[in-house]
């Protein structure tokens, strides 16, 4: 079995998975080591990931690793319990590299078990502005090439999930550019998301009440889409509902057109000043109705808290633009500043 050429040394998960789930940081070959692997993994899933419930989703993250161990608590440990994370695994946050870690941990050591969807921000030019990059930096230092690394891997990352043949799953939303599933399936998705097209759609885009139909979206990529559009696709493709992520609830999750599509946010107290709540979404199997979903409702973990209060205290929250190094890292100045479109910066 060893006796190959292959001269890398072995990685061991069991240690990874033990000391990530610490919150340690893993060397820089060892993440090199596993997002090798994962690519390895991830090239060989169709741009679609067909997947039987049970199943719990898992909405944004945003480099809140302590609430994403949180989730475990609540929600159950892997692999007890199938996870479908539906992207938005870094920026915002202080630890991006831990939550992205852990993540690709488990994804290797139970890839039946949890798959990963890939959100906006699992992107070069996305991350670059909203402090993953500046994280990986910081915390590696300015010669390392992990930012580089975990971009690179972004790219394997599938675009969508479909449940029981009938639950479609995706970050953002539809596209003019998806009538149907099989547009997605034609998607070479090996590549940084474009700024428009069906890829860029399917992670950008927004569900909204007021419409019927696709308008261009104020966040500058993506689309908002209406009830027709929802129905002609559910209805096109075979599909009851829609879920997923994106955008922030203060509930937690938001149910639109009866539950035709489903928002799951889980960041609790985003950014560590949002005050909201977060969900997951849990899937039972062999229960039809309304009884087949729950959103499981959680608020910020006490690790996450002290974040809080740490933002609280670092002092002139608004009034000292520019000179607090945790908003830097967290890129927020930089809307508050741009008083063009605050609430699409801030919150994308
Ligand atoms: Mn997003």
């Amino acid at each position: 079995m060893n006796g190959n050429v292959d001269t890398s040394y072995s990685l061991d998960l069991d240690e990874c998975l033990e000391k990530s789930y610490k919150g340690q940081l893993l060397s820089e070959p060892v993440i090199d080591q596993l997002c090798f692997k994962l690519k390895e993994l991830l090239i060989k899933e169709s741009n679609i990931v067909h997947i039987q419930s049970p199943v719990t989703l898992v909405g944004d993250i945003h480099g809140q690793f302590y609430d994403l161990l949180e989730i475990f608590k609540i929600g159950g440990y892997p692999p007890n319990i199938n996870y479908l994370f539906l992207g938005d695994y870094v920026d915002r946050g202080y630890h991006s590299i831990e939550t992205i870690t852990l993540l690709i941990i488990l994804k290797l050591k139970y890839p039946q078990r949890i798959n990963l969807i890939r959100g906006n921000h699992e992107s070069r030019q996305i991350t670059t502005n909203y402090g993953f990059y500046t994280e990986c930096l910081t915390k590696y230092g300015l010669a390392s090439q992990v930012w580089a690394i975990f971009t690179d891997l972004f790219d394997y990352l599938v675009l969508a999930a479909v449940i029981d043949n009938d639950l479609f799953c995706v970050h953002g939303g539809l596209s003019p550019n998806v009538q149907t599933i099989d547009s997605i399936l034609v998607i070479d998705r090996f590549k940084e998301t474009p700024h428009d097209g069906p890829m860029a759609d399917l992670v950008w885009s927004d569900p909204d009440l007021e419409l019927l139909n696709f308008r261009i979206s104020s966040r500058g990529a993506g689309y908002q889409f209406g009830i027709n559009v929802v129905n002609k696709f559910l209805q096109v493709n075979n599909f009851e509902k829609i879920f997923r992520a994106h955008q922030l609830c203060n509930e937690g999750y938001q149910v639109f057109w009866k539950g035709k599509v489903n928002t799951v946010w889980s960041a609790p107290n985003y950014c560590y000043r949002c005050g909201n709540k977060a969900s997951i979404c849990e899937i039972f199997s062999s229960i039809q109705g309304p009884d087949r979903f729950r959103f499981n409702v959680f608020d910020a973990s006490p690790e996450s808290e002290k974040e809080f209060m740490r933002v609280m205290n670092s002092g002139g929250e608004f009034e000292n633009e520019g000179s607090n190094p945790i908003d830097e890292l967290l890129n927020l100045n930089e809307s508050r500043i741009n008083k063009k479109a605050p609430y699409v910066e801030y919150f994308m």
